[in-house]
């Protein structure tokens, strides 16, 4: 088989590439290693910024998102027993959107499939070959058959543990910091008892509400990293959760799990003719919402240049792509970081938490401060390609 762009990865990052690439009159394949089913059931972030909103808008594939999905004007920050509203529309003139990263996983799989465009999924065996050269390979099985892709490109959309940034790895220098916790989340049919996210810091360690729809609630709690799930029975969860985020509605729980934290960098996101997006070549701690919306950003930058690569086989855009994409990413990286060292327990003592206790006054006392929170939280503007 043949085809202009091949897409490791049906996530995020490569449908959302697959979209733009069509759109432009850009063959492209996905190959993705998870049956559908699996993918469009995979619970994971919810919160959109404004920029991803539009994106998703501009690609024709928000009709649902603009039914379903949850605007948010602003978010509580819950420090002793009390919530403190930051007025996010307010302070910025844009908002937020809760709507489940699977829900967009589903409109993007059906849009594309919609218009013709191969996503295969169970794809097995997938390796990367020629990739210092202009015809780039990837070799995979697919139904039990052994099976080749020459492409002019291959975008690595493939996430954390995907094949694409291994296969580079000599030419990558990693940055690499992990959190001594992680995040304990649920899903439960119960109705959230609040209006906005709210974002607690407790001495028990850090917990948020937010929600999926007027049903669902989601919730999060800082267990440790090694924490095995059995330790939390249903029962133990909910009493946690009332302890640090004050009143909260219980349910029928039909979700959970606990996910590591890291924070990652991946430098450059290219080599030859292969592309690293989203989560492939970078990872942040969900405390600051970024990842979805960087891995929308990333492709959203190497769109354009892919299509000229294919168009008028020149690559000047797609030399700039690192350097582009990587601006955002550690800016996300940096305001992930913040969040989390905020709000959660470093386990460094009452003096840390002194510390911590007079970063969130101050968003509640400056309006420069909470402004340069919410700039960020939103999403500052996208900024031009390159
Ligand atoms: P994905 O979504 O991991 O998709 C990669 C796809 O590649 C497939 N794959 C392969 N396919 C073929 N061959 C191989 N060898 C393959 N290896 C892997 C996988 O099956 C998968 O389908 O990466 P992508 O597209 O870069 O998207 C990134 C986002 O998924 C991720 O950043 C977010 O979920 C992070 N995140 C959040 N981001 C936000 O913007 N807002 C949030 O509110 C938010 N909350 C969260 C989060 C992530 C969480 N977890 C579970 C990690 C909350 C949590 C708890
Ligand atoms: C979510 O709705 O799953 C969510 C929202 C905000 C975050 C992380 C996760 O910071």
């Amino acid at each position: 088989m043949k085809t202009q762009v091949g897409i490791v990865g049906a996530g995020p990052a490569g449908l959302t590439l697959a979209m733009l690439l069509h759109r432009e009159g850009i063959d492209c394949v996905v190959l993705e290693a998870r049956c559908r089913e699996y993918v469009e059931k995979r619970v994971r972030a919810g919160l959109l910024e404004q920029n991803t909103v539009d994106l998703l808008h501009d690609l024709d594939v928000a009709e649902r998102l603009d039914r379903e999905g949850l605007e948010h004007n602003g978010i509580y920050l819950r420090y002793h027993g009390e919530n403190h509203y930051v007025d996010m529309a307010g302070l910025t003139g844009r908002h937020i959107t809760i709507y489940g990263q699977q829900e967009v996983v589903k409109d993007v799989t059906q849009a594309l499939l919609d218009r013709g465009v191969p996503v295969l999924f169970e794809v097995s065996d997938v390796e990367l070959h020629d990739i210092e050269t202009d015809h780039p390979r990837i070799t995979y099985e697919h139904d039990g058959q052994a099976d080749e892709l020459t492409c002019d490109a291959i975008a690595g959309c493939d996430g954390f543990h995907g094949v694409s940034r291994p296969t580079i790895a000599e030419h990558l220098t990693e940055y690499e910091y992990v959190y001594e916790f992680g995040w304990l989340g649920i899903l439960a049919e119960a109705r959230p008892a609040t209006d906005e996210l709210i974002y607690a810091w407790h001495a028990d360690g850090f917990a948020l509400y937010t929600m999926r729809s007027q049903k669902i609630s989601r919730l999060y709690l800082q267990v440790d990293a090694d924490d095995d799930i059995a330790n939390w029975p249903d029962d133990r969860i909910w009493t946690e959760l009332g302890t640090r985020l004050g009143n909260v509605n219980e349910g029928p729980i039909f979700d959970k799990g606990i996910t590591p934290m890291r924070s990652f960098v991946t430098e450059p996101m290219q080599h030859g003719r292969l592309f690293l997006a989203g989560d492939s070549a970078h990872i942040v701690p969900p405390t600051g919402a970024k990842g979805l919306n960087l891995a929308v950003n990333d492709v959203r930058i190497l769109a354009p240049g892919l299509i000229e690569l294919v168009r008028d086989r020149r690559t000047d855009r797609l030399d700039g792509y690192t350097a582009a994409a990587l601006r955002r990413v550690w800016r996300a990286q940096d305001f992930s970081n913040y969040m989390t060292q905020m709000l959660h327990d470093l386990g460094g003592g009452p003096f840390q938490r002194g510390l911590q206790l007079a970063r969130l006054q101050y968003v509640g006392r400056s309006e420069a401060a909470a402004r340069s929170l919410a700039e960020n939280y939103v999403g500052l503007p996208a900024e031009p390609e390159f």
